[in-house]
């Protein structure tokens, strides 16, 4: 099979599980389904429950029914974190992927509480799947307590609340590091550790995943960054108005370029452990090494 064909596998196959929860969770009010829904669907790469899937079947031949519940979850703390990025008080953007952003359409009260709705449906689902694994639960509760890790004060919100406030650590790279750490990769690191500690995973193959999905957690953003900017003018420019900290600003283009790239050879050699069966997620490094949007 194809990488793409693979990709597309995995991508239909989470959206059908989507579909379903979205059908279970929420038919009223029905401004909040239809605002969750607007965010959902058709959605992004849904790269995170892709990471999951790949590697909880590929790797360790996990149970697509066991494995499917986080994988949305997943997509659906992604999600949460998107709508509230666009946010007004946050980032104030008005398009997302193409299209007026969540509060553009529902207004602000609406979209937070879509945020909050599938932030706490992501743990609703995965706590109702722990239930049917009694003999594997505590595996189950390390698994979600890893995800609540990655997206709590210490990940997700700690890095979004250093990237708004700027407050200044030891230095202009360890501020950086510090908010695309816990931004960025801290939540696809988790996607892929998830997966690992689901599976009852040996300890080397749990810190191969680790750093395989923090290495390719930080090129994701630096290559974001990159795109971003057209030359060094362009950065010189931003670094003066816009007051973000951003990896052509540290690096400058050429710099962020090569660190991007040696963090996907990076990734790539922790996947040597897995031999063959890493084929697929050794794939996914690459495309997003080439990404161009
Ligand atoms: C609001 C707590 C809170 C956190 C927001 C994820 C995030 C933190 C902000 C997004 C800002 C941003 C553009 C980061 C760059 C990298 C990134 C996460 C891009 C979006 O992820 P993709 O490319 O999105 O996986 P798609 O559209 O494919 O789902």
């Amino acid at each position: 099979m194809s990488f793409n064909t693979e990709y597309l596998a995995y991508k239909s196959q989470i959206d059908a599980a989507l579909k379903d929860y979205l059908g279970q969770a929420v038919q009223y009010p029905k401004t909040l389904r239809m605002s969750i829904e607007y965010s959902l669907f058709p959605g992004g790469k849904r790269l995170r429950p892709i990471l999951f899937m790949s590697s909880f079947e590929g790797l360790f031949n996990g149970d697509q029914k066991a494995g499917l519940p986080f994988a949305c979850a997943l997509e659906m703390i992604h999600t949460y974190s998107l709508i509230h990025d666009d946010l007004p008080a946050m980032d104030d953007d008005d398009y997302r992927r193409g299209n007026l952003t969540n509060h553009k359409v529902f207004g602000e009260a609406a979209a937070i509480l879509a945020g909050d709705a599938l932030l706490n449906l992501a743990y609703e689902i995965m706590l109702e799947n722990a239930l049917n694994y009694p003999d594997n639960l505590s595996a189950h509760i390390k698994a979600m307590k890893l995800i609540a890790d990655a997206c709590g004060a210490k990940g997700m919100i700690g890095g979004q609340m250093a990237d708004i406030e700027m407050q200044w650590r030891t230095s202009a790279e360890d501020t950086l590091e510090y908010i695309h750490q816990n931004k960025t990769a801290a939540l696809i690191e988790a996607s892929l550790t998830a997966a690992a500690v689901l599976s009852n995973a040996k300890k080397n193959e749990l810190d191969a995943l680790s750093s395989f999905g923090n290495s390719i957690g930080l090129a994701f953003q630096i290559i974001d960054d990159v795109l971003d900017f057209k030359s060094e003018d362009n950065i010189l420019e931003c670094g003066q108005k816009c007051g973000k900290l951003t990896y052509p600003i540290v690096y400058g283009l050429e710099g962020s370029k090569n660190k991007a790239q040696s963090m996907i050879d990076n990734a790539l050699a922790n996947l040597d452990i897995f031999g063959e069966r890493a084929s697929f997620l050794r794939q996914i490094a690459l495309f997003l090494a080439g990404r161009s949007e």
